[in-house]
């Protein structure tokens, strides 16, 4: 049992994936094909159901490709299932204070780090006899920061321990805050967030809506970047062809 992600970036590497939320097994192939360095399976906003969430992860990893997977909401019940199906990474969605961020690396960690319950499950087979001896050095936690309260409480969630990286979920930060991703506010929350995840050693990620925001990001120093998303691209690439109409 590896985790190839959690590698890469606690090395200093860089990785760019996709989220899947058309919840088709089939997207998920194809997107894997692609050669993203990780898809998220979204459990938040994605078509998914639990059975499709585990047949997703059994399809990337099909495609030796990294399957990471987010619940819900920051809540230890959703949590729980995803790991007993093999994720080894997570990312949780709207962690807003530095006790949703501990509840979160408690749930998600076996003793004596957390308070994850142990049992027979496709996890424990699929990765082998040493998987509940080796599972705490793979897994990968991942705490959006995407609310103002979340942004205002950085230096606390980035320094919890077992939270291994902060991602900032642009589009619903700018929304909490109620501004545009051009206005200058913005651009300096995003800028002090970065400065606090590498301040506390931790890896800053963050998505993006275009290659423009995405390079960008890049080249301010996130190192985890998700690019859009399968029924986005599906989205512009069909309004691209009807161009035709208009020739
Ligand atoms: C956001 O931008 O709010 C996200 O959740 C991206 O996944
Ligand atoms: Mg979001």
């Amino acid at each position: 049992m590896k985790n190839a992600l959690r590698e890469c970036l606690v090395s200093g590497g860089s990785a760019i994936g996709t989220v899947c939320v058309i919840g088709s097994i089939e997207s998920v192939e194809i997107t894997c094909a692609s050669g993203f360095d990780y898809v998220l399976i979204d459990g938040q906003h994605g078509s998914f159901t639990q059975a499709s969430m585990r047949e997703a992860l059994r399809a990337v990893d099909a495609a030796g490709g990294h399957a990471v997977a987010r619940p819900a909401a920051p809540i230890p019940h959703l949590i729980e299932p995803l790991l007993d199906m093999g994720y080894l990474s997570l990312l949780v969605p709207m962690v807003d204070t530095p006790e949703q961020a501990s509840q979160v690396a408690r749930a998600a960690h076996y003793p004596p780090l957390g308070a994850r319950s142990q049992a027979t499950t496709r996890a424990s087979i699929h990765h082998g006899a040493d998987y509940r001896k080796r599972f705490n050095d793979e897994l990968f936690v991942i705490a959006m920061i995407e609310t103002e309260a979340s942004a205002a409480n950085i230096a606390a969630i980035a320094g919890t321990p077992g939270v291994h990286s902060c991602f900032i979920g642009s589009t619903d930060l700018a929304s909490s805050m109620g501004v545009d991703p051009s206005d200058a506010r913005y651009g300096r929350t995003i800028e002090s967030i970065l400065a606090a995840t590498l301040d506390a050693g931790k890896v800053p990620a963050i998505a993006a809506g275009s290659l423009d925001s995405a390079r960008r990001f890049l080249d301010q120093g996130f190192r985890m970047l998700t690019y859009r998303s399968d029924a986005r691209m599906l989205a512009d690439g069909c309004r691209e062809a009807m161009m035709l109409k208009s020739r």
